[in-house]
């Protein structure tokens, strides 16, 4: 196991996911767990080989965005394709998916994504990098006034958040029911505190006047990431990467060649 950045993001060498076996997969988890996102590097897969190997982190469900699902495998979303509409012109939603900012996967939901997994089957020749951040390193940094004033605090969350950013939802599943969590978030494993935030998903803080509420959310974005909490990941085919949506943030670059293809098979992954 080697480390990546100071505080996030761990590497290992010399296995092949379909093989491990338990012993072996124990311990992965654990680099998984210390490192918030795993980089397993020159995996040949299949769709069943991604997804056994995914189900050994959790439960597999399908992504709310019904659109990019895989046609026969609807728990496999795929990055990056149908990136051109029929009158030629780029698709923005598709192509900056994951780009618009630092966020975590599912804070819309009652039970937000433990994970998400990628395998990388095309790369462009330049770009579309993607940024991790460590929420713990974000909650350690935090003054202890943010600290105290955030503590027992929810946040409400839904899928587009204040800027009801949905064009890759359905018509029909535009509608979200706000969903409440603590915004210093305990990992249920490491037991460790996280900065539990997500600015393109959130519409308030639980208990606060608007105002004192916007002002707060924007002091957090601004201290959610932090210089030495960061792992950039340069992507090359056949990568596997998880990252633990309970105590990191990511972004992606979304500057690639646009007429390059840029392609992952993705999963989301809860803890039941
Ligand atoms: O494409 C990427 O680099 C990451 C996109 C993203 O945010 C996601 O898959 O959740
Ligand atoms: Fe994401």
């Amino acid at each position: 196991m080697r480390r990546l950045g100071s505080q996030i993001g761990v590497e290992v060498d010399g296995i092949d996911v379909k093989k491990i076996d338990d012993a072996g997969f124990a311990e992965l988890y654990r680099a998984w767990l210390e490192g918030n996102v795993l980089v397993v590097r020159g995996q040949e897969l299949e769709i069943p080989d991604f997804l056994r190997y995914s189900r050994r982190f959790g439960v597999v469900y399908p992504h709310p965005s019904k659109s990019t699902r895989h046609p026969d495998h609807p728990e496999i979303t795929v990055l990056g394709i149908n990136k051109f509409k029929a009158d030629g012109e780029l698709d923005i939603a598709i192509y900056r998916r994951g780009g618009e900012g630092w966020h975590t996967d599912g804070a819309y939901d009652e039970e937000p994504f433990k994970a998400t997994q990628l395998y990388s089957l095309a790369v462009p020749s330049r770009g579309g990098d993607t940024f991790f951040a460590s929420m713990y390193a974000a909650y350690d940094a935090l003054p202890s006034r943010l600290k105290e004033r955030l503590e027992g605090r929810l946040g409400a969350f839904t899928y587009g958040g204040r800027r009801k950013a949905t064009a890759l939802l359905n018509e029909e599943d535009r509608d979200w029911t706000p969903v409440f969590h603590p915004i210093v978030r305990t990992h249920p494993e490491t037991r460790r505190k996280a900065l539990y935030f997500d600015p393109g998903k959130i519409l308030r803080i639980d208990g606060l006047e608007a105002r004192e509420s916007n002002e707060l959310i924007e002091e957090l974005t601004e201290r959610m990431i932090t210089p030495d909490g960061q792992y950039r990941h340069a992507w090359r085919q056949g990568d596997v990467v998880i990252w633990d949506n309970r105590c990191s943030y990511h972004k992606a670059a979304a500057d690639y060649p646009p007429e390059e293809d840029r392609i992952h098979w993705r999963v989301s992954i809860k803890e039941r």
